[in-house]
This record gives structure tokens, sequence and C-alpha cells, in this order.
């Protein structure tokens, strides 16, 4: 099988691409990215060299670039995004260019190269906020974004659909509560508290640290993608989650904890403005249909996280103090 995966530079694409190359050692892998400054060819560097492993760096909403490769694929893969909440709340234009834009370029790809299956990859995001005891969001909950980030992700989703509808793209859609693990960008919250707590720094906590989100390991994320591409039904929608509903208190606090610290390295700061309240899963429809569920706990999880980001100190110092960009700018240019 033939992919292009699109942001496989980033933190879900690159686990996903590592996944795939692994379970999958003859498939051939085309990773197309813009090597935005949330792309990271650090996270690739073991399959340098692999004959079934090529690397692209480019722009989804570039026309002919895109209509180029989507020629010699079964199967495209979409992660590409702006994925940070905070960064569309300060600017979303880079947003809708990447997420609405840059997906209809590839669904226009797809189209017009004989109806290639595409899978996307969205967000629990798109279905706005729970209260405390509203029931999870599953496949038939409506949309209703509160961000420029999730409004974005919505939009691509409706998108997506539709190209199924009128065209009769062979799409499916998987909408992921929030992912965690290796190579994940440390201005999310638990890299950015994990590698804070390393260096001795204060953890900035929202609010009142009561805002409620659904956790899921990146690499059970990758599986259920997987399974969805193999075995999914064209034109469905799949919910994914972690069965893990936690405060970001709670979290906070587990993380000091594992790491040896107290509750002094907590500065809570000023909310973010439109904070959604609570995220859940229903994931039902992909456990009953493809066998799916996560197999990963919490618990487990977040020690392995801390392990390798306490063991790949180089990978997010490089991050965090701008290394990352300059050697890769060299090969393959500014962006
Ligand atoms: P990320 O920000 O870590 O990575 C995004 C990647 O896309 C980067 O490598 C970046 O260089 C690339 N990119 C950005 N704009 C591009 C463009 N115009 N053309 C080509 N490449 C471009 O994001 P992530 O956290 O890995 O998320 C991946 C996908 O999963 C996104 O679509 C996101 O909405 C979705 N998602 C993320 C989470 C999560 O918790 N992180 C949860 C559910 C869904
Ligand atoms: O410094 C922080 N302090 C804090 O309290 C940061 C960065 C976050 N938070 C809070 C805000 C959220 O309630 O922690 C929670 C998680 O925040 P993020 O890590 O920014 O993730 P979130 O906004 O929930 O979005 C993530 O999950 C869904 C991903 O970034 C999205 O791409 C994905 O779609």
């Amino acid at each position: 099988m033939k992919l292009l995966v699109t942001g496989g530079a980033g933190f879900i694409g690159s686990n996903f691409v590592h996944y795939i190359a692994k379970k999958y050692p003859d498939y051939q892998i085309t990773n197309l990215d813009l090597l935005t400054y949330a792309g990271n060819l650090e996270n690739l560097k073991a399959l340098e060299g692999n004959p079934n492993y090529k690397f692209v760096k480019g722009d989804i909403a570039d026309k002919d670039l895109v209509n180029d490769l989507a020629k010699d694929v079964d199967v495209i893969v979409h992660f590409a995004a702006e994925s940070h909440v905070d960064r569309s709340i300060l600017d979303s234009s880079a947003f809708i260019h990447t997420n609405v834009v840059g997906t209809h370029n590839l669904l226009e790809a797809a189209k017009n190269n004989g109806n290639k299956r595409f899978h996307h990859v969205s967000t629990d995001e798109v279905f706005g906020s729970l209260g405390p005891n509203d029931p999870a969001f599953n496949e038939n909950t409506p949309y209703d974004p509160r961000s420029p980030y999730s409004a974005s992700k919505a939009s691509s989703d409706h998108l997506v659909r539709a190209y199924y509808h009128t065209y009769g793209l062979p799409v499916t859609i998987s909408n992921c509560s929030n992912n965690y693990g290796p190579y994940h960008f440390p201005e999310k919250l638990i890299p950015l508290f994990v590698t804070n707590l390393i260096e001795d720094k204060k953890v900035p906590l929202y609010g009142d640290g009561m805002n409620i989100r659904d956790w899921l390991y990146v690499e059970d994320h990758c599986q259920a993608i997987d399974l969805i591409i193999h075995g999914g039904r064209i034109g469905e929608t799949y919910c994914v989650g972690g069965a893990s509903e936690k405060t970001n208190k709670e979290i906070t606090y587990k993380i000091l904890e594992l790491m040896g610290k107290d509750e002094g390295s907590i500065e809570f700061v000023k909310d973010r403005p439109g904070h959604d309240k609570r995220y859940a899963i229903d994931f039902s429809k992909i456990k009953n249909e493809l066998g799916w569920e996560p197999s990963v706990s919490f618990e487990e999880g977040l020690q392995k996280t801390i392990e390798w980001f306490k063991n790949n100190e180089a990978w997010w110092k490089n991050i965090k103090n701008g290394d990352y960009k300059n050697y890769y700018a060299k090969q393959y240019g500014e962006k």
C-alpha cells in the first residue's frame, strides 16, 4: 500500500509514520510536511535511509505539488494542521489557511486523481463544551466549535463529508480526544509541564484548573487510525477516546507526584478566553465495529511519557531554545 501522510513531522503524524513503518514494513510512506514551528524532522531520524519512506517539504495548500503527490498513492492520511488552541486565539489566519484551505486542496487532489481513499484526522473539540453531567460526545453530537482552532477543524470535517456526498470520495473521519506521549510539542499541557519541572520552573495552570479533558496515549490513536483505514466503513465518522477524563488540576498533581515535586511549583494564571469546560468521548462505535479500545491506562502512559521526556532532553531543549529550526532550515529552506 502507498500512503501519503500529511503533517508526518508533527506529534501524532510522526508517531503514526513510525507505527506504520514498523507494522507494515513493505508499505510505502510519503510524508508531506511544511515544517512549520511544530514540524521537526528529528522525530523521524530513525527512518532516514529507509527505502520505503520519503519526505517532501511542502504546503498542503500548494495545488500543483499536492496534485502530483496524489497521483501515485492509494490512501491519504491527513494529519497536517495548525493544532494549538492558544495560538488560534492570538492569530487564526494560519488555521484557516492550513486547516480549511489546505484540507480543501487535498480533497480536490484526491477527487481529481481517481477518487483516492481519504482519512481525515480530526478532534473532539468540534463538538464544543460539555457540562459536568452531559453525556459524552458521540458520532451524532451536533457540531458546536467555540475556538478559532475548533471552528477551522469543524469546517474541514464538513468539507470532507461534502466530498463524500457530492463526489463519492471514499472518506472516513476520526474525532479523537487529547493525545499525549513521545514527540509531543512542549507548548501543550503535559509536555510543557513535564519539561518545565525538569528545568525546575513553575507550571502555568489556567483559571481554576477544573477544566476536564479526556486523554489517550498517542500509540492507541495510531492503532485506531490503522483499523479505520483498513476496515472502517466509507463515509463514516469514528469517535476515539481514552476513557480517561481528568481535570487539569488532577493531571498537574499526578505529574508533580511522579516527578517528586510539590504544589509550590504550580502558578495559577489567567484563564484561556472561551476555555471549553469539559470534553468526553463515547467510543462504542469503533469498539463494536472494529474492536478498538484504549490499551494504555493514563497512569502507565503518563509514566512512559515522563520517562521519554527525561531520556530525550536534547529533543525538547532544542525546541525550547529554537535550535531545532536551524539545522533543517539549512537543508530545506526557512518557513
Ligand atoms: P502538530 O501541531 O504537532 O503537527 C502538525 C504538523 O503539520 C507539523 O509537522 C506541521 O509542520 C505540519 N503542517 C502545518 N501546516 C502545514 C501545511 N500547510 N502543509 C503541510 N504541513 C503542515 O499537531 P498534532 O498534535 O500532531 O495533531 C495532528 C492532527 O491531529 C491535527 O489535525 C489535529 O487537529 C489532530 N488532533 C490532535 C490532537 C492532539 O491532542 N494533539 C487530538 C485530536 C486530533
Ligand atoms: O499552559 C497551559 N496551562 C493549562 O492549564 C496549557 C498549554 C494548557 N492548559 C489547559 C488548557 C486545557 O484545558 O490544559 C488543557 C489542555 O490544553 P492543551 O494541551 O493546549 O490542549 P487542548 O486545548 O485541550 O487541545 C488539544 O487537544 C485536542 C490539542 O492541542 C488539539 O490539537 C486537539 O484537537
